[in-house]
């Protein structure tokens, strides 16, 4: 298949998932705006048109909450009955310092806003400008990265907790199996499952897992989402979600210079972050590990979020996460895409969500890790591959890292635009 047949074939999806402002993940199963998402889409989109990603990153601002955070979802209210839990469930207009006019869960996704928005800016310079694209951005970044300092530090270590395994972004990964055993399944919401109207159950979180995962969303909205709720049972300090939070702080100096403004503090920040990351590295797991906050202890399991720390320019552990990636639980397992989850664990399952299978966003950062530590041809054979199966499986949610074979939905946002940047040349990178 061609770079050409690729783009043509991504671009039909992204023109369809498209909602006048916005790009909604699959038009069945994820019907609203999402987070990281979007910043992941409008890095596509900026190849189709720099306005339409400038319009996307616009749209999730506007759901911004006045304490700085930006929302795991923006719903759009006329698909409250598509997807659970809705507007109806979160009710944040109910809330001080939600946004007036659009309605939003309280939870947060990893911050990789600022990585991308300095990316699209990249992309085409002079049309940015044109546009205020940087100077409408920063002062939106600066206030979420605030909120992630000031109010999610919340082990005290510098590294930001995410609160619900869907602020992570990868949901049922084996990393939040330990702390998710203290978390209660007595929610009060009746347990609706629209999602398994469009994927099968067996790739999807299980019931008891949704249980817990409404416990937990009920006690953080009845706690008014304020961070401060100190019986809460889920705090974990995610590797991936802390490293897109060091890069994005870099992308902040990046802007920030470009703006002619102070970027020192957000170097620092960076630094910060980093320095702290370092204590969630086990070396005899060759790979980063979570941090339970509630008890200080280090989840060894060795994952895709463990590995991703390769991002981090001049990450002294590179050769290690490098002897992991190419070794028999990752890519030496004869994987075509990097599975989210070690491959010879016992409990690894390639058709099961974010306990197996290899998702394209994940594959593509590593993709621009490899392209960071100069290793071309890697990062080129794993964009070919993320090119092809995405192109020729109509662009799925995830798929079995080693066959290839398609899972989840289908004509999903985020592949459809990463393997569109695959299949570019960006510049020959
Ligand atoms: C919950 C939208 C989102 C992604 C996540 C992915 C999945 C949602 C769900 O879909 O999570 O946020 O209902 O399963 O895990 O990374 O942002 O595409």
């Amino acid at each position: 298949m061609t770079p050409d047949m690729i783009s043509a074939r991504a671009t039909v999806v992204l023109e369809a998932n498209w909602r006048t402002s916005h790009t909604v993940p699959a038009g069945g199963l994820y019907p609203h705006q999402w987070s990281w998402d979007s910043s992941f889409i409008a890095i596509g989109l900026s190849l189709l048109s720099p306005r339409r990603a400038g319009q996307e990153m616009d749209a999730l601002f506007a759901g911004q909450w006045r304490d700085g955070r930006l929302p795991q979802i923006i719903f759009d209210p006329h698909r409250d009955q598509d997807y659970a839990p809705g507007a109806a469930f979160w009710q944040s207009g109910s809330l001080a310092d939600a946004p007036a006019r659009a309605e939003t869960a309280g939870f947060i996704q990893p911050p990789n806003h600022a990585w991308a928005v300095w990316k699209i800016h990249q992309a085409d310079p002079d049309e940015s400008r044109r546009r205020s694209f940087l100077e409408r951005n920063y002062p939106r970044l600066v206030d979420w990265h605030n909120y992630l300092s000031q109010r999610r530090n919340r082990g005290a270590s510098g590294l930001a907790s995410v609160v619900h395994p869907w602020e992570s972004g990868t949901d049922n990964s084996p990393l939040w199996d330990v702390a998710m055993k203290r978390v209660p399944s007595e929610c009060r919401t009746p347990l609706e499952r629209p999602d398994l109207q469009h994927a099968d159950a067996g790739e999807r979180p299980s019931q008891k897992e949704y249980a817990k995962y409404f416990w937990l969303a009920e006690r953080y909205r009845d706690h008014e989402c304020d961070d401060v709720d100190p019986e809460y049972p889920f705090l974990m300090e995610d590797p991936l979600f802390n490293t897109l939070w060091a890069l994005s702080e870099y992308a902040l100096a990046d802007i920030a210079s470009e703006l002619g403004l102070p970027a020192a503090h957000h170097m620092q920040r960076a630094q910060k972050v980093i320095a702290a990351l370092d204590e969630l590295f086990i070396p005899e797991l060759g790979c980063y590990a979570a941090r339970d906050v509630l008890d200080g202890s280090l989840v060894p399991k060795a994952t895709i979020n463990g590995l991703l720390p390769l991002l981090l320019p001049g990450n002294p552990n590179a050769e290690v996460l490098l002897e992991t990636l190419h070794g028999p639980r990752f890519m030496g397992s004869g994987a075509v895409m990097v599975p989210s989850y070690d491959a010879t664990a016992l409990d690894h399952d390639p058709a099961l969500y974010w306990r197996g299978p290899a998702w394209f966003n994940m594959s593509w950062m590593i993709a621009e890790a490899l392209d960071g530590l100069g290793d071309v041809k890697g990062a080129t054979s794993l964009r070919n591959n993320i090119g092809f199966l995405a192109a020729s499986h109509d662009f799925p949610e995830y798929v079995d890292p080693r066959t290839g074979a398609a899972h989840g939905t289908r004509k999903f946002s985020w592949t459809a635009a990463l393997a569109l940047d695959a299949a570019s040349d960006r510049s020959k990178r």
